[in-house]
């Protein structure tokens, strides 16, 4: 973890290293994804039954899930987790339909009549990780959106490795509403996706997060379907002043900081004894942290502690910062929220954690990282939406707007765009 005093002579520089700090190790693996989507386009359902053998060690009869089995499978979920589930998509769902665009439609001064609908995209996939970071929240997070922009076919792709799936997974999936579900993962899920086999007819657009294969994949099938943006690791700043409890504001570090080794954690303060006394409490809770390891190692190399002169102080370098995830824990939140520019999410005042968001407030999860809150936000119903404009002139209308379209394509060398308009212009 480090310090950095904007009184210092060389904060500047030390800023912008940080800025410009890079969190993640890149493995490079497209080669080998792109084996793998060469071969399920080729090979389909015989490649991916032999990739999903080799890498999940599993051979089921069908990929996709049965009825019973979903049901048997979601039962085990616990009531109490069932219950959460359902009072996280309520609220997930609720302000979700409050996204959904309006149409445009008017008549111009010249009669021209114009309009702009929106479509729902007609099939989505979600890929759904299995392993430690298959959150079933996520799933939430990426489905109900789709659901509620009016997306008719979400099928969803989650690995089963050793035939072991998570029940709270599918019980996510039954409060979804998801029931087309098959048990693949890895890049062969995601190019059987993007390309169909036998036994999975091809998507539009493909979302959720997935390891460095997964997000390859991801990359290298976009073009043939729309995808989501690549997730990197959670992010979190926390902007607080010395009026705070430091153990609140040490638990919300730690809560991003537990997600991942490169997750980043940084607080922004006026006050440096305050300071201390959160960086003391973040490792007192460490200690006794099942995710220690995880988390210590994140707060260790990537956390930062940002002392400013005044809080005013923190809005462009927050700006710049573009973190994922900002809590403002101050007493007019407000003030400061105006002026931030660039998060994914904003949580505002001393009883607003992160991790609220994370699982029920409303807001969606999936969130912009790695700086690119900057030109990105999350995840919404207008991931699963698009347009389509119309046009219509009568006679009368085409006669005041045709000359000028006439002379533009005439000055681009295009006559047949220029006749096509002419021609209905002359006289019978
Ligand atoms: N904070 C994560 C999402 C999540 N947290 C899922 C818990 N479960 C996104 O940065
Ligand atoms: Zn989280």
């Amino acid at each position: 973890m480090q310090i950095l005093k904007t009184t210092d002579q060389d904060f500047s520089t030390k800023f912008q290293a940080f800025v410009n700090e890079r969190r993640e190790a890149t493995v490079d693996v497209s080669g080998t994804v792109r084996d793998i989507i060469a071969d399920v386009r080729v090979r389909k359902d015989a490649a991916v039954k032999e990739y999903t053998s080799r890498f999940d060690n599993f051979n089921p009869q069908s990929f996709r899930l049965s009825e019973t089995f979903i049901a048997e499978q979601a039962a085990q979920c616990p009531a109490n987790v069932k219950s959460a589930l359902e009072v996280a998509a309520e609220r997930i769902a609720t302000f979700h339909e409050k996204q959904l665009p309006q149409n445009i439609a008017y008549t111009d001064a010249v009669g021209v009549k114009l309009g702009l609908k929106w479509v729902a995209l007609p099939t989505v996939g979600i890929y759904v990780p299995g392993g430690r970071a298959s959150y079933p929240s996520s799933l939430l997070m990426n489905a109900l959106p789709a659901k509620i922009a009016g997306v008719e076919r979400i099928v969803m792709t989650v690995p089963m490795p050793r035939g072991e799936i998570n029940p709270v997974v599918l019980a996510a999936a039954e409060v979804a509403g998801i029931t087309e579900i098959y048990c693949i993962g890895g890049a062969q899920a995601v190019a059987a996706l993007a390309y169909g086999t036998e036994s999975i007819a091809p998507v539009d657009k493909i979302v959720g997060p997935g390891n460095a294969y997964v997000a390859e994949a991801k990359r290298q099938v976009f073009g043939r379907v729309g995808i989501d943006s690549i997730a990197g690791p959670s992010e979190i700043l926390v902007v607080a002043d010395s009026k705070n409890n430091p153990d609140w504001i040490a638990w919300d570090l730690l809560s991003q900081a537990e997600h991942d080794p490169s997750a980043q954690s940084i607080l922004i303060t006026d006050s440096e004894s305050f300071a201390q006394k959160v960086i003391a409490a973040v490792g007192e809770v460490l200690t006794n942290l099942p995710t220690k390891e995880v988390a210590s190692t994140s707060w260790e190399k990537h956390g930062a502690v940002i002392i400013v002169s005044n809080l005013e102080e923190s809005i462009p370098l927050l700006n710049q910062l573009a973190p994922e995830h900002v809590e403002l824990c101050v007493d007019a939140p407000q003030l400061l929220a105006n002026q931030i520019k660039c998060a994914g999410s904003m949580f505002l005042g001393r009883h607003t954690p992160e991790a609220i968001g994370d699982y029920v407030g409303g807001p969606n999860h999936v969130l912009p990282t790695a700086r690119s809150a900057r030109f990105a936000s999350g995840l919404s119903v207008y991931d699963f939406v698009k347009r389509i404009t119309y046009l219509q002139c009568d006679e009368q209308a085409l006669h005041s707007i045709g000359e000028a379209a006439i002379t533009l394509a005439e000055s681009e060398g295009l006559p047949a765009h220029a006749g096509s308009v002419a021609i209905r212009l002359k006289e019978n």
